[in-house]
Formats: C-alpha cells, structure tokens, sequence
C-alpha cells in the first residue's frame, strides 16, 4: 500500500527516529549511534525529554553524535563512566535477510562496534533502502592504524579487496581515533564470517565495518509505515 504521500528517504529516516524512542525507557543507559538516520533519533528523544522526566544516561559512538546530541539537551557521558549499557540504537549501511550488516559508512565503525558490543540490546534503524538480500554492495569500510597504512593497502589488493583510500577533500579521512579508513569495494559477498575472520587477522586492521550476528532488532521505514524486524 503506497501512503497517502510519496515519502523520500529523508521522511522514512524521521519515521523510523521518532518510532525507536518508543524503546527507550527511564532509569536505561542508551547507546546513541551515528549518521542521518540517528540525527533523527536525537532530534526526537530531545523532543521527549522535554516534555517527561527521561531518566536516561548517555553514550555516543562519535564527536558528531554527541555534538548533536548536546545541541538537543541531551548530557552524554564517557563509556567507561557508565555500568553496561542497555540499549543502543544505531543506523547501518545494509542489512540482509540474516540480519547481518555492514556499517562504517560515516567512518564511526570502531566506536560503534565498541559501543554495540558492550550493549545488552542493539537496535538498527534504516529506511527500506538498506534492506539487500546479501550485503557487500556497499563496499566493506575498514579502519586501520597509520603505520604501515600502505603496505596493508597492497595486501588487501592482492587479496583481490579492492580497496580504496576514504578521503576527506584532498586529505585522507580521519577517524575519531585518528585512524584512516579504507574502503574494501568487495561486492556482494559470499561467505561474510569468513572474511570478517580474515580482516580481524590481519595486523594494521583496528575494526572492520561487517557487524555479524550484532543486532536483536531492526526497525525499517517504509512508505507503508514502520516494520519491526527480528
Ligand atoms: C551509522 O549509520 C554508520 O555505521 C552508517 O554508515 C550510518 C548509516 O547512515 P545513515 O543513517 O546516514 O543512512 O551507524
């Protein structure tokens, strides 16, 4: 069923922000995520905290999370200064039937697989656009430490990654971390726990944006409406 409206991407991403407050609870720590799709979140949980007493602590799994998130009202605390976290609600760049995803699109990866590995719960929001049957399309970002950054880059190569510097303008992109990030243009993948494995094995790779077996929920955005996945 088409909605009444045509609704853009930007509509879906605000549909699927305003519904995960709803998962949010008083007295939880949450975990706030990056990209455009949690802007939305952000946005909507300032909104709720203004109008009811949210009891609710904070984490952020980048600057510009938590820069948005403080434009809002919202106090965000240091991970290693909070118990376990709750929940965390975060974008992603794909996610396939299986529920496995690829994220790091932004290039807050690390951070993020820090933050959703020390979560009790995590929950994706993605408009539909995200939804492949396999992922890879994407590409794989990967976050690797400066040191020897070329040499890595050519072993990837060999290995038939295709990979390719992130820039930032002219300027190779940084990390939070002050890492640099490079994109592994895979293509659809066939086997995504293997290479996880072999990317996790390889010295000079921090993290790797391939977020297997990593979420309890998915929440999409359609034009017909909001779908709980999983
Ligand atoms: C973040 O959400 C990143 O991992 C990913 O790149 C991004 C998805 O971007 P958006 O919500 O802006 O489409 O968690």
């Amino acid at each position: 069923m088409k909605g009444i409206i045509e609704m853009n991407q930007n509509d879906l991403k605000a549909l699927v922000g305003q519904a995960a407050v709803d998962q949010i609870e008083s007295g939880m720590v949450v975990g706030l995520g990056s990209g455009s799709t949690v802007a939305y979140l952000i946005k909507a949980l300032g909104k709720r905290m203004q109008e009811e007493p949210l009891q609710i602590e904070t984490v952020t799994t980048s600057r510009q999370t938590m820069q948005l998130a403080q434009a809002v009202g919202i106090d965000c605390r240091q991970i290693d200064e909070v118990r376990q976290i709750d929940l965390t609600i975060d974008g992603a760049d794909e996610v396939d039937a299986d529920f496995q995803g690829i994220k790091g699109g932004g290039g807050a990866l690390l951070w993020e697989k820090i933050v959703n590995q020390s979560s009790t719960r995590n929950v994706w929001i993605i408009d539909e656009s995200k939804l492949v049957d396999r992922i890879g399309r994407f590409g794989v970002p990967v976050e690797v430490i400066p040191f020897g950054s070329q040499k890595l880059f050519q072993i990837l190569a060999d290995r038939g990654y295709h990979p390719q510097w992130r820039m930032q303008g002219d300027q190779l992109f940084k990390t939070d971390e002050g890492n640099q990030i490079i994109d592994l243009k895979t293509g659809v993948i066939a086997h995504p726990h293997a290479l996880a494995r072999d990317l996790a094995s390889t010295a000079g790779i921090v993290e790797h944006g391939l977020f297997l077996d990593a979420v309890d929920l998915v929440i999409v955005g359609r034009s017909s409406g909001v779908e709980l996945m999983k």
